[in-house]
């Protein structure tokens, strides 16, 4: 079961300033930072909401650190923006090996390290309407259940 909205990844240019546009406009502080070199990104998580990592939601602004990451590639062709959207799962693996069932690319085989420890796999855009599909188990969700 997909429970939430996890995140919207938006691609920039300069993560600096676009956290400084997101605090100095709606208020929202940074919560967390990482690079994710696999991933090729810098980022940085701004939270929304909630009151425990149940319940939040985050922004997930991402910086490419390779000229030849997935962000860079995307920000090349289509100037900064949203880049994906993130769904929450107790377990991610199960609701991967569904979706792949039902004909959906996963891009991974195994689900890889994302933002903050959580186990992340995505769906090909092109079998999505358009819309890069991340799913995300969050490492507090990992810990409760194992
Ligand atoms: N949203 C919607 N469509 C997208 C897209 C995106 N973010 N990225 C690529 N596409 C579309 C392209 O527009 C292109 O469509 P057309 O053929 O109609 O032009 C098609 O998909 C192929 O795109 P491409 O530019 O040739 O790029 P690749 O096939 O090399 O890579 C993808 C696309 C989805 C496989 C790759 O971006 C990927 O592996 N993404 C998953 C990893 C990722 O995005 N990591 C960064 C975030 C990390 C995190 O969230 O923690
Ligand atoms: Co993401």
């Amino acid at each position: 079961m997909l429970t939430r909205i996890d995140h919207i990844g938006i691609a920039c240019h300069d993560l600096d300033a676009t956290v400084e546009f997101y605090r100095a406009t709606y208020g929202f502080e940074v919560f967390h930072t990482e690079v994710n070199e696999e991933q090729g990104v810098r980022e940085a998580m701004l939270r929304i909401n909630g009151t425990d990592d149940g319940g939040a939601s985050y922004l997930q602004l991402l910086e490419p650190v390779r000229e030849d990451s997935t962000v860079a590639k995307w920000l090349a062709k289509n100037g900064e923006g949203v880049h994906h959207i993130a769904f929450g799962t107790a377990d991610v693996d199960t609701e991967a090996s569904d979706i792949r069932d039902k004909g959906v690319r996963v891009l991974y085989e195994e689900p890889r390290r994302g933002s903050m420890g959580s186990r992340i796999t995505f769906l090909h855009p092109k079998d999505c309407h358009g819309v890069l599909t991340e799913l995300v188990t969050s490492a507090a969700v990992e810990s409760a259940e194992h």
